[in-house]
């Protein structure tokens, strides 16, 4: 249930279940003698088994810093997103708070007016507060028009797109699925659209790559793009170190997001995705890199995924690894793709120090700061977790509708511990285009998920364990519900649009172009 968070970073961490403690960290009590540095880095739409260390039988190769990351920090093997699309996780991540409590619940748009409530705190902001440099380098997704930009949401410093990577033309189209035209065609701007039936190839506006609010390039170019990026966040980790200030670095790569753009010799789709995965985990390397050469032992870096795969994408989609949700594809005629609540990333957590016992955890180091406590938080404090090896977090968890299937935000499964419950399955596409269909579940389909993570078969509705379990989620979701409606400080997302709140550096060029600093 809700708990009200009293301690730093409460709003990165939705958690369940178990986590591997591969570090031993007795010894080391030099660590964290100042205010520790925080890097997140948040791959898109990335999937459980893309990384080497979930599927070590594939022998890939394509994740070697995660690989040691992995190895030498944490692994958070049940490891879960708040929210099954980009711009709810994001909110949820920065917030500490579900979509129905922040008012982010679906995807906000290119012409999108608002974005993330302002009446919401964000994590950079309590971080700001408190003398850090705050810095986000990637997607944003939660409004870009005026007041709801990254640098009025508590960053210092943004550099980056609005939303996501395929949300507008570029003239070097990346790999997608259907494939996007360029901006510039000989053919009509209608037919460009009305061949992209599939979703995806936005072609009215370029796609901008944007630096503290103001546009530096449109369209951008998506083959430079991680460049770019690597060279901002070794940037501000090398800046900030110089000033001896400390740094929240969020890192919101476009991987593994289509359209991916690697440069390979082989375009085959297994070619491409397995660069554009080289591509990130070179990102990740050189990110601690420069982590580990500035201030090692003071740093926390955590790796995680958006949403997981973009089933629809196919050849360049992710892979879910065992966590089919079986069920649904086979007890559905339709095929169904990312199953509803089946939002898992097991992601590896690294922190930057030697191994030992840390004897003051950054919560404490970072003493005065504090979320308001006029509002209710879905996250934890994970203190413990990290730094001390406790094996605690959430014992139920909530997965809304993002989008899918049902009103946006409603609940449409619960996690309770080794069992999980389905209100509502169905409505997502498939990489066939199929779309299943959508079902509501009263009583709820539950499944044991330590006896078979495919979700195949549901348990039997007439049996002790199923009442029991039954019970337990529904009491959990009513108990949810209930905080939720009590909660003084709930907020409402604005979702209107209007052509005009794209964002375009010269309205009077075809998709806005402007081939340098606007
Ligand atoms: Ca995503």
């Amino acid at each position: 249930m809700a708990q009200h968070a009293s301690q730093l970073l409460p709003s990165v961490i939705l958690l369940l279940g178990l986590v591997i403690y591969t570090v031993s960290q007795r010894g080391a009590e030099e660590q964290f003698k100042t205010k520790p540095n925080f890097i997140i880095i948040l791959a898109d739409d990335i999937g459980w088994g893309d990384l080497d260390v979930n599927q070590p039988e594939k022998q890939t190769n394509n994740t070697p810093n995660l690989n040691q990351m992995a190895q030498q920090g944490l692994r958070l093997t049940d490891f879960h997103s708040p929210a099954s699309t980009c711009s709810p996780s994001r909110a949820a991540i920065l917030t500490g708070r579900y979509g129905l409590r922040n008012g982010v619940t679906h995807n906000f748009a290119v012409n999108s007016v608002a974005g993330l409530p302002l009446s919401e705190v964000t994590l950079p902001q309590l971080l700001q507060q408190a003398g850090y440099y705050t810095a986000i380098v990637g997607k944003w997704h939660l409004g870009h028009n005026g007041p709801y930009g990254p640098n009025n949401r508590g960053f210092d410093y943004f550099l980056g797109i609005p939303y996501s990577n395929d949300m507008g033309c570029t003239d070097r189209p990346g790999y997608d699925l259907p494939p996007c035209f360029p901006c510039v065609s000989s053919e009509p701007q209608v037919i460009r659209q009305r061949r992209s039936v599939h979703g995806g190839c936005y072609s009215k506006v370029g796609l901008p790559l944007v630096e503290n609010g103001s546009i530096v390039e449109q369209p951008l170019d998506l083959r430079v793009l991680t460049e770019k990026y690597k060279s901002a966040a070794l940037r501000i980790i090398h800046g900030a170190r110089a000033r001896a200030q400390p740094y929240l670095l969020f890192v919101t790569s476009a991987h593994m997001h289509v359209p991916l753009a690697p440069t390979v010799a082989n375009s085959s789709g297994d070619e491409v995705y397995a660069a554009s995965l080289r591509e990130l985990d070179g990102l990740v390397g050189a990110i601690k890199a420069a982590a580990d050469e500035t201030d090692k032992g003071n740093t926390l870096i955590w790796f995680t995924g958006d949403n997981g795969p973009w089933e629809q994408k196919c050849e360049f989609a992710g892979s879910v690894g065992p966590f089919t949700g079986k069920w649904q594809t086979n007890k559905v005629e339709v095929q169904l793709s990312r199953p509803p609540g089946r939002e898992v990333t097991g992601c590896p957590l690294w922190y930057i120090g030697q191994a030992g016992s840390l004897q003051t955890p950054p919560a404490q180091l970072c003493s005065g700061i504090a979320p308001p406590s006029d509002r209710r938080y879905d996250g934890i404090d994970t203190t413990n977790i990290l730094l001390h090896g406790e094996h605690s977090g959430h014992e139920f968890l909530f997965h809304p509708n993002s989008g899918a299937a049902g009103r946006f935000g409603d609940l449409q499964t619960v996690r309770a511990g080794k069992h999980k419950a389905f209100y509502i399955t169905g409505g997502a596409e498939a990489c066939s285009g199929g779309t299943g269909q959508v079902q509501l579940h009263d009583p709820p389909l539950i499944f044991d998920l330590e006896h078979e993570e495919a979700e195949e078969t549901p348990l039997q509705f007439d049996t002790p364990d199923y009442r029991a379990i039954a019970w337990r989620v529904a009491h959990k979701r009513d108990e949810l519900l209930w905080d939720i409606a009590t909660d003084r400080s709930v907020s409402t997302a604005d979702y209107s649009q209007d052509e005009l709140a794209a964002p375009c550096c010269d309205r009077t060029k075809a998709v806005c172009r402007c081939h340098t600093v606007c």
